[in-house]
Order: structure tokens, then sequence, then C-alpha cells
């Protein structure tokens, strides 16, 4: 399932110079956006991040709290997470 970080958030969803904390296993409060209002949870395989060159996307995990895995520079497209352990996990992503 591939989904576009930009697209799939609603207008006005996602934030920018939002802090975010940038090792992994670091929990935070809140992602702007949620995959499961987009039946998202847990089935990110690739994506796209088009969003203006250098910005950053942050792919967290629901385990209780957001628990960051790994971010993402745009532009930057991913193909596969197939072969990682992070395939078909990710259920929320920041952007700063
Ligand atoms: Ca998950």
């Amino acid at each position: 399932m591939e989904t576009q970080v930009a697209r799939a958030a609603p207008p006005g969803a996602l934030t920018t110079g939002s802090t975010a904390p940038g090792r992994p296993g670091h929990a935070v409060g809140r992602v702007d956006v949620d995959l499961k209002d987009y039946g998202f949870s847990d089935r990110l395989t690739s994506y796209k991040n088009n969003q203006t060159s250098g910005t950053r996307a942050l792919f967290y995990n629901w385990q209780g709290s957001w628990v960051y895995k790994f971010d993402s520079h745009a532009y930057h497209t991913e193909d596969s997470l197939a072969n990682t352990s992070w395939n078909n996990l990710i259920d929320g992503v920041r952007v700063c």
C-alpha cells in the first residue's frame, strides 16, 4: 500500500516548525497524521515524501504511545519497506 505523505493529510493537518525527536524509541504525545484515519494503520509499505525540499517526515509506531522509528528527507521515495522491520508497522507521521 502506497501513501503520499503530503497528499494523505487533510488541508491544514500538517504543521511546520514542530519540535520532533530524532532518536529511535523516543515517544511523542501526538502525530500530525494518524494513519488510522485513512485505514493505513499497519499497512505502510511504500510512500512518496513530496513535501518541500528539505522537509522531514518522521514515522511512528503506536505502542501505547507514539514511538519514533525512522525519518525521510523530502524529496524521497521509498518503494518498499518489505525487507525491513518497519513494513506494515507504521501508524503515524509527523512533519518538521
Ligand atoms: Ca503499528
